[in-house]
């Protein structure tokens, strides 16, 4: 998927939202990135009330979800590296977590922010973790598109 198209969306004032930030631990020094890129989101959107919640691993990120979800969140962001191995272990991995995920929004109405990363490699993923030499930040782009869906939806 080209990162080309993305919109550039104004980053929405969400002041007294409460969000659940869930992450993976696999490939640390890439989660650790992703949740930093997500807090700075959270920052600069207003949101004070926030809790980050470790999972081991990917696939443990839309039960985390769903409870954070059911748990009164307004928003939740799901946070994770999958890096493609010799076995088809990665395309179990990344289809459970994406269409668990995607499970947690529509049953629960609550929008989830998509922030895990399903890479070749370890260089694709240190591009899009929003460390200093990235060329993407994905913590802070899912966080935005979580907030920007609450404010999108709390106006229906
Ligand atoms: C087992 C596994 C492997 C091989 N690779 C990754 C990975 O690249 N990224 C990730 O987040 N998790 C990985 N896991 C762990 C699984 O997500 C899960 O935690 C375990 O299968 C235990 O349920």
């Amino acid at each position: 998927m080209s990162g080309s198209g993305a919109p550039s969306i104004e980053m929405p004032r969400v002041d007294g939202a409460r969000v659940a930030v869930v992450a993976a631990q696999w490939h640390p020094k890439v989660t650790d990135a992703l949740v930093a890129g997500a807090i700075r989101a959270l920052d600069e959107s207003g949101v004070t009330d926030y809790t980050v919640i470790r999972v081991p691993g990917s696939f443990e990120l839309p039960v985390a979800a769903l409870h954070a979800a059911k748990s009164g969140y307004d928003a939740v962001v799901a946070l994770g590296v999958v890096i493609r191995g010799d076995t088809p272990h990665f395309e179990y991995v990344c289809q459970a977590a994406t269409d668990g995920l995607m499970q947690v929004g529509l049953s629960t109405g609550v929008p989830v922010g998509f922030g895990l990363l399903t890479c070749d490699n370890d260089p694709q993923a240190l591009d899009r973790a929003g460390l200093p030499d990235s060329r993407e930040d994905k913590g802070y782009e899912s966080t935005q598109a979580a907030l920007s869906t609450l404010v999108a939806i709390k106006g229906l």
